[in-house]
């Protein structure tokens, strides 16, 4: 059994294994280097070969306890045959979203279309790097991407104006992402992946009232789903203030906690594992900071089964130097 494995399906508190959301990215001079001569992302996610050397950058540097796919939650409206390009200083950047053509879209298509990714999902799990080591697949949760779909760009600067104005449109569209996230768990799960994480990036856009609309019932959907399959969900519904009343509606195999959450209160308030939680700007700090942050989140959590992991992405800014000191520490701890 992995020490993933021994947290989430035995409740182990006598280890503290670590991994690191977007730990192939940015922050890596090797992964610079790669982005710098593929210009086009999709196509990057798309070359098994590139694609599976990126996932494995992280693992050959530090003694991570997983391998995250090197790919995006975006890949699912690229599927979908909606237009999805990533700009340079700007973000993703999608094209109009026609229902009829969506509604069109044929499992065959979908699955031959990002066929590239479950590739790179088998390569992964096959790899020497990773015996003894979960592959950890994922996918957007469907309120982040329909947020994605429609809005058409980062809604960092807030959503548009008419998002919520056709409710009828809203409704079919997030069945569509619900069937098709499905289909890319199943095809992930049936390549190798071990875990699926769900990632509701954009759950805090929305007012308490809407939740069980549309991030509680869809992410249940997908939970159930990937159990029937035997494989564990985390989910991570950054920014959502209520993570008791997550847990205890969608009940995933576990949680991860964003850096604005109490650790302390969600201990008191959650039975299920917990993952991540350390704000990502700590790393920008010192050693000293960073060994004084880490030892709070592993001495909070000592008798609960505690996956290390951040409170959101790796930065861009992030010294490999610090990731490198965080990872030994955990390790040694
Ligand atoms: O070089 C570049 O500009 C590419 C940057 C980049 C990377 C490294 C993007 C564009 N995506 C990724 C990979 C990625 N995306 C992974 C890889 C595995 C790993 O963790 O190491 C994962 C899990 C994602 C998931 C993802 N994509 C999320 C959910 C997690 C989160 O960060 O909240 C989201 C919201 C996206 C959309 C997206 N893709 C890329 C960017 C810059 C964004 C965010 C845009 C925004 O701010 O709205």
């Amino acid at each position: 059994m992995t020490q993933i494995d021994k947290v989430l399906k035995n409740h182990d508190t006598s280890i503290k294994p670590i991994w690191i959301m977007r730990q192939a990215g940015r922050y890596l001079p090797e992964f610079r280097e790669i982005r710098a001569k593929n210009p086009n992302f999709i196509k990057l996610c798309l070359n098994e070969k590139l694609s599976t050397e990126i996932t494995l950058q992280p693992l050959k540097r530090f003694d991570l306890d997983a391998a995250i796919i090197f790919s995006d939650i975006l890949m699912i409206p690229y599927g979908l045959n909606q237009k999805v390009e990533f700009k340079k200083g700007i973000g993703p950047i999608l094209g109009d979203l026609n229902l009829e053509n969506i509604l069109n879209v044929n499992e065959s298509d979908f699955i031959k279309k990002l066929q590239p990714v479950y590739k790179l999902v088998n390569l992964i799990k096959n790899n020497d790097l990773t015996r003894n080591k979960n592959t950890i697949g994922f996918v957007g949760a469907p309120w982040t991407l329909l947020v994605y779909m429609i809005n058409q760009k980062s809604p960092k600067s807030g959503l548009k104006n008419n998002f919520f104005k056709d409710k009828n449109f809203i409704g079919k569209t997030l069945k569509i992402i619900e069937k098709f996230s499905k289909l890319h768990i199943k095809n992930q799960v049936e390549s190798g992946a071990q875990i699926i994480q769900i990632f509701d990036s954009w759950a805090s856009l929305l007012n308490e009232k809407d939740l069980p609309n549309y991030v509680y019932e869809p992410t249940i959907k997908l939970v159930e789903y990937t159990r029937s399959l035997n494989v564990p969900t985390i989910c991570f519904p950054k920014g959502i203030k209520k993570y008791k009343d997550y847990c205890e509606t969608v009940k995933p195999d576990a949680i991860c906690i964003d850096y604005e959450a109490d650790p302390k209160e969600i201990l008191k308030d959650i039975k299920i594992p917990i993952q991540g939680g350390m704000d990502p700007k700590i790393l920008l700090t010192d050693k000293d900071n960073l060994r004084k942050e880490a030892k709070k989140y592993l001495e909070i959590f000592k008798d609960h089964p505690y996956i290390f992991n951040l409170g959101h992405g790796v930065l861009p800014e992030t010294d490999p130097k610090m990731m490198n000191y965080l990872v030994k520490m955990v390790k040694d701890y």
